[in-house]
């Protein structure tokens, strides 16, 4: 496709592009990174976007998380009860980042357990029942494998009420979770349209999925390719994601920085949004241009150490241009920086914010 649109340009305008981009998030983000790595020719720079590159291992996981919430009954988180998870977060970790703004800025710093929303007997509206406990404490952690080993990451505390996150993806009544995982397992894996969630072995049935790894999963850390032509890869995920988990993408930056430091340090940027949801809205600034930086760094400018987001009333809106009001402002940090208040200045202006080492005060 990447050959015919460049034969179909050159046709049209007489000359062929100086340069070609791939920008994509969630499966485009799988895409994307699957591009780089086995078409490394293709494009010039990429964009990923919460890739969902670990595909094989992720359908297992998506089942692990099904099967925490609704195996069981008393499982079974309602919608009306995730507002207490994050108030309950947000109550014990907004100010740990400086910034008292309803949003975490790293979550994983939070520590949030649950069990201190456990009802003292029986089920209430203002608590959990222990099942409820015990599947958002499966939520955060993250899915085990056959054997109790931790196998994928987690999701986040602090924006689990927000329309499109937790609901959507995890604990609604047509979680997302589940329908991929089911589907993945009936129709791809098992060939089986009577196959159900309830059989699933995580041993026999990942080991069955795995066998599409080569076809599906776009996680190897091998880039060299792409890079050694000069490629450019900026990567980014919103840390409230609850489709797929923010640190399955650090762990993806970390994994190539380590195989190739020198060439990744030169042309791999890693972006976390705080607040972010998946690919688009969330409570945290999370428009931002990353197209336009690319374009910036792959014509010869600097590596982005910084992007601006902006957090609208409408964020589709203003994602598409159409017009919204921005709310807030805040830049996003090359990882492993964070941003921080400079202390003065309102803070919902990026301007008031510096890019600074993680712990680190501004
Ligand atoms: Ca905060």
């Amino acid at each position: 496709a990447a050959g015919t649109g460049r034969a179909v340009i050159a046709a049209y305008y007489g000359n062929a592009p100086r340069a070609a981009y791939f920008q994509g998030c969630s499966d485009g983000g799988r895409e994307a990174l699957m591009e780089a790595q086995r078409y490394p020719e293709d494009y010039d720079a990429i964009i990923a976007g919460a890739p969902a590159n670990a595909w094989t291992r992720m359908m297992a996981a998506f089942m692990r998380d099904d099967r925490a919430v609704f195996a069981r009954p008393e499982s079974a988180i309602p919608n009306a009860k995730l507002k207490l998870l994050q108030d309950a977060a947000i109550a014990q970790c907004d100010t740990k980042d400086g910034v008292k703004d309803g949003v975490l800025d790293d979550p994983r710093g939070c520590g949030f357990d649950p069990a201190v929303l456990q009802c003292k007997a029986g089920d209430e509206a203002t608590c959990l029942t222990a099942g409820q406990v015990t599947a958002a404490r499966t939520l955060y952690r993250g899915a085990l494998d056959a054997k109790g080993r931790p196998f994928f990451p987690g999701y986040m505390p602090g924006a689990e009420a927000v329309p499109g996150t937790w609901d959507v993806w995890l604990t609604g009544p047509k979680a997302q979770h589940g329908v991929f995982a089911t589907e993945f397992y009936r129709y791809m894996v098992h060939s089986n349209p009577e196959w159900q969630p309830g059989a699933f072995d995580f041993a026999r049935d990942y080991a069955a999925g795995r066998r599409l790894a080569p076809l599906l999963d776009s996680d190897s850390p091998d880039l060299g390719a792409f890079l050694k032509r000069g490629g450019k890869l900026i990567l980014y995920h919103g840390w409230n994601d609850a489709a797929i988990p923010p640190e399955n993408t650090i762990a993806y930056f970390e994994a190539v920085t380590k195989r190739l430091p020198a060439e990744a340090g030169k042309s791999v940027r890693l972006f976390m949004a705080p607040g972010m949801s998946h690919c688009l809205a969330g409570p945290g600034p999370n428009v931002f241009d990353a197209l336009g930086t690319l374009d910036t760094w792959r014509q010869g400018g600097p590596a982005p150490e910084t992007m601006i987001a902006t957090k609208f009333d409408n964020d589709l809106f203003g994602y598409l241009g159409f017009p919204a009001k921005p709310l807030r402002t805040r830049p996003l940090c090359a990882w492993p920086k964070v941003a921080r208040w400079t202390g003065k200045g309102s803070t919902d202006d990026a301007a008031n914010f510096t890019c600074v080492a993680p712990g680190m005060k501004s």
